[in-house]
């Protein structure tokens, strides 16, 4: 039998769970309008709705933010932070911001026109939003086979589909593209990772139209730590190594700093043009403070900083990578439908298959995912229909093809028992898969409205 690497960490602190009887679960959910994002953190047992904040700090991280510096503005915490950034990143400027949106908000602000388009590898809600608000029209160049979601003999589905960006770039022209926007890792289409030689590829044909490259840097580490098992060539290079040559393919980045800088909050934008650096600080007054903190205090960089020197170290990358591979290999030995091959962060039930007897309007992945929260206490979240939201032109749906629930695995906090229950619930609940029933809304916020939505049961 194949060795587990248990957990490169002991555990110093403990948080107790509260675990409700089915009875209690089933009346939550139900006042939560069957929204996992609606339920009370105290009602679960074990929280996989996301790895975004919810990682545990180390030690050192903790000890860190003892030396937080909380003055408004130049706080050394800052320098520490944007050497670290710089130095990992390769990227010559910093802006801190509260979170990724921030990040996201900012740069759609400072190079979107009214009409334009972004392309990107697969959409994701807040960056979309961002890019959609400020006017631009975003186009979807990602493989095809990312939209696959069996299909396990690609190992690296977040790869931009070359043919498509250029088929965009001749029918609206380079400069209607402010940028294209690559996401390291592809969260909806799995946690799937772009390899190094598509991000070499992407960038060679936005320089020969001028067109820049800015990354979605926030889970880039586990995307790295697959280049490093997966592509040849990187086998003997750090994951350092890795992060710093992905990020030369391109002009800057959004990261979200809740995810693979092992913190609770905080994030930033990075650029390498001065004129775009100088327009950035001046909305990052506006919309998050100080350039020097950016909506962060000064421990919250300390804590950032240090993380990110933790996160590039292969014994824990590699661990994380195998816990969650670990869950998705139980759910597949069971015959359980789940997107292959398992990604990064999370593993994503495929819904119209688990419940192929519900219609992809009577919400599917929201149904199986209130479904499993009442069967066990685990809370997952819906990304299918609910999270596409509408066109912004015809108001209708926009019906994704895959249609998940994403079991999130948050970074340093669950071990290999947790995941073994996990499994053994989910794989319960397929078994009786026919009992969950499909919903309509009851009411339906106009954006970002998988957050706060509420349903129904048909029955
Ligand atoms: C998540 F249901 N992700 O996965 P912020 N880019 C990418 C992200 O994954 C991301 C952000 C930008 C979350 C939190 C979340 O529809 C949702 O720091 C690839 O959260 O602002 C965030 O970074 C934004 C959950 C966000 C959602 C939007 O759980």
């Amino acid at each position: 039998m194949k060795r587990v690497m248990p957990e490169p960490y002991k555990i110093k602190s403990v948080e107790m769970l509260n675990i409700l009887t089915e009875e209690e679960r089933e009346v939550a959910i139900k006042e939560a309008g069957y929204n996992t994002f609606l339920l009370n953190s105290e009602d679960i047992y074990i929280d996989l709705l996301t790895d975004s904040g919810t990682s545990a700090m180390s030690d050192e991280q903790w000890a860190g933010m003892m030396r937080g510096d909380e003055a408004y503005a130049g706080s050394k915490n800052f320098f520490r932070l944007d050497k670290t950034v710089r130095e990992l990143f390769g990227f010559k400027y910093m802006v801190p911001t509260h979170q990724g949106r921030g990040a996201e908000n900012i740069l759609s602000t400072i190079c979107i026109k009214e009409g334009d388009y972004v392309p990107g590898n697969m959409y994701f809600t807040t960056t979309r939003f961002h890019q959609e608000i400020n006017g631009a029209n975003f186009v979807d160049i990602i493989c095809d086979e990312a939209h696959q979601p069996s299909r396990d003999d690609v190992p690296f589905k977040g790869n931009v589909d070359l043919d498509k960006l250029q088929v965009l770039i001749d029918e609206v022209g380079a400069d209607k593209i402010p940028y294209i926007c690559v996401a390291v890792t592809v969260n909806m289409a799995g946690g799937q990772p772009v390899s190094m030689a598509n991000l070499r590829a992407v960038y060679e044909l936005a320089q020969k139209y001028e067109i820049k490259v800015m990354f979605d840097a926030t889970r880039c580490v586990e995307n790295a730590c697959f280049i490093k098992d997966r592509e040849e060539g990187y086998k003997n290079k750090t994951i350092k190594e890795i992060v710093f040559e992905m990020f030369s393919y391109g002009d800057g980045c959004t990261m979200s700093g809740k995810k693979d800088c092992l913190t609770n909050v905080g994030g930033f934008l990075c650029l390498n043009d001065e004129e775009l650096f100088s327009k950035a600080k001046e909305l990052v007054v506006v919309y998050e403070g100080m350039p020097s903190y950016g909506g962060m205090s000064g421990r919250d960089m300390e804590a950032m900083a240090i993380g990110m020197e933790e996160s590039v170290q292969y014994p824990y990358i590699k661990h994380r990578l195998t816990q969650v591979e670990y869950l998705g290999q139980r759910l597949i030995d069971a015959g359980v439908p789940v997107v292959k091959p398992i990604g990064g962060h999370a593993v994503y039930l495929d819904a119209r298959a688990f419940l192929s007897n519900i219609d992809q309007e009577q919400f599917p992945a929201q149904a199986l995912a209130a479904a499993i929260y009442k069967d066990s206490g685990v809370r997952t979240m819906e990304r299918g229909i609910v999270s596409a939201g509408r066109d912004k032109v015809t108001g209708e749906n926009h019906k994704p093809k895959l249609e998940l629930v994403r079991l999130t695995i948050p970074r340093r906090v669950y071990t290999y028992a947790h995941l073994d229950y996990v499994a053994d619930s989910i794989i319960d609940l397929y078994n009786k898969r026919e009992t969950i029933k499909p919903l309509e809304f009851v009411y339906e916020p106009k954006q970002l409205r998988f957050f706060t939505s509420k349903f129904q049961e048909i029955s």
